[in-house]
């Protein structure tokens, strides 16, 4: 484990370099305590540290305070060595941020025992960190697919939607739903189900870029938000992910299953205003509905209300067949490749 020993007397340091190296520590010395916060910075660097109090430029104390003033993440757990022995200095050392004190001459065993108990805390530390980041995957993310989970992407949603009314930007939302889902589920039995789900999450996964963002929105539902991306491109990705998965062939049984998902999509950067994510996606869903409606494995679009309100006025008609464009199906054929 690596260790910092900053002293500003050369002999100390290279003593206490030498007991800590004999005791299976990789030591890393600092001069000063501007040194010292240096070299404590950086996502290699020590997270045991032993600070002389009196430095020149930044003593001890106020190297603790620099460290504990940072918010990056990474405890420190830092011994002052002090030849001050007044309990209102080691107090003023502990409030510094110092974990533990050692008055000099230091006898070497004790400074191990309580370089030990330093370890021990930082093992507590990572575990709970650990413990943490596990628990706030768990809490966004789905367990089957290990995609965004349905309060994730929503939250997404919101945010996008508050970003493209704020910059004017293209925001799309595509929701996915496999059809006939339940044929596999009846056919092969739920274990095989999963399996599906889980090919079909990191197929559509794969099909998007990094910043695009993909969350399981139901059962054999997936949401999509594609950033910056105008209608003619987002029914063009649309339409290569549901061509991909029609393609695929899903390793789920002996022999290939193949499945088709239709597609609903809504594209605007001129949302009207009290429109909300769940307006969003229930927008979405009623091209949905039409995809399946129409024969299933095809991509719908509907427009958003905003363009579809300037449109009738335009026209100066109010035709409820308007007020959803329909894209040519460009797909071979509408019926169902399930081979189940
Ligand atoms: P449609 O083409 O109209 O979408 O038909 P569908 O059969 O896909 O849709 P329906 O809503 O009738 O059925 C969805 C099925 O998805 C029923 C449900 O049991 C199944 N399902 C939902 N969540 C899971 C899951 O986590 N695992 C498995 N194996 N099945 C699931
Ligand atoms: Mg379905
Ligand atoms: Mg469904």
């Amino acid at each position: 484990m690596k260790i910092l020993v900053a002293d500003d007397d050369a002999i100390s340091r290279r003593i206490m370099e030498k007991m800590l190296e004999r005791s299976g520590y990789e030591v890393i010395t600092a001069e000063d305590g501007r040194d010292a916060v240096e070299k404590l910075s950086g996502p290699d660097s020590p997270r045991l540290a032993l600070v002389d109090w009196m430095m020149p430029g930044l003593d001890g104390p106020s190297v603790c305070r620099a460290i504990r003033s940072r918010h990056d993440g990474r405890y420190i757990y830092i011994t002052l060595l002090t030849s001050k022995q007044a309990s209102e200095d080691i107090v003023l050392g502990l409030e510094a941020g110092a974990d533990d004190y050692l008055i000099k001459p230091c006898n070497p065993e004790e400074l191990k025992a309580r370089l030990r108990t330093g370890v021990r805390i930082l093992d507590l530390e990572d575990k709970l960190v650990e413990a943490r980041e596990d628990m706030r995957y768990r809490a966004t993310h789905d367990a089957l697919t290990a995609l965004l989970n349905r309060g994730t992407i929503v939250t997404d949603l919101e945010r996008e939607l508050a970003r493209s009314r704020r910059e004017n930007g293209m925001l799309s939302i595509l929701i996915c739903d496999i059809d006939h889902f339940k044929r596999v589920n009846d056919l092969y039995g739920h274990a095989v189900g999963d399996e599906v789900l889980r090919q079909a999450a990191s197929l559509l996964l794969n099909s998007v870029r990094s910043y695009d963002l993909v969350g399981r929105y139901g059962g054999e539902e997936f949401l999509i938000l594609l950033i910056g991306c105008n209608a003619a491109l987002a029914q063009r990705r649309a339409e290569e992910i549901r061509t991909a998965v029609q393609k695929f062939t899903f390793g789920a049984i002996d022999s290939p299953l193949f499945i088709t998902m239709s597609i609903g999509t809504l594209t605007s950067n001129d949302w009207q205003k009290d429109m909300t994510a769940s307006d969003l996606v229930n927008q979405a869903d009623k091209a949905l509905y039409r995809a399946k409606a129409e024969g299933r494995n095809c991509v719908r679009n509907a427009q958003p209300l905003e363009q579809k309100a300037k449109q009738e006025v335009d026209a100066g008609r109010h035709d409820q067949s308007q007020r959803e464009q329909t894209l040519p199906d460009t797909s071979a054929s509408t019926h169902t490749r399930l081979h189940v």
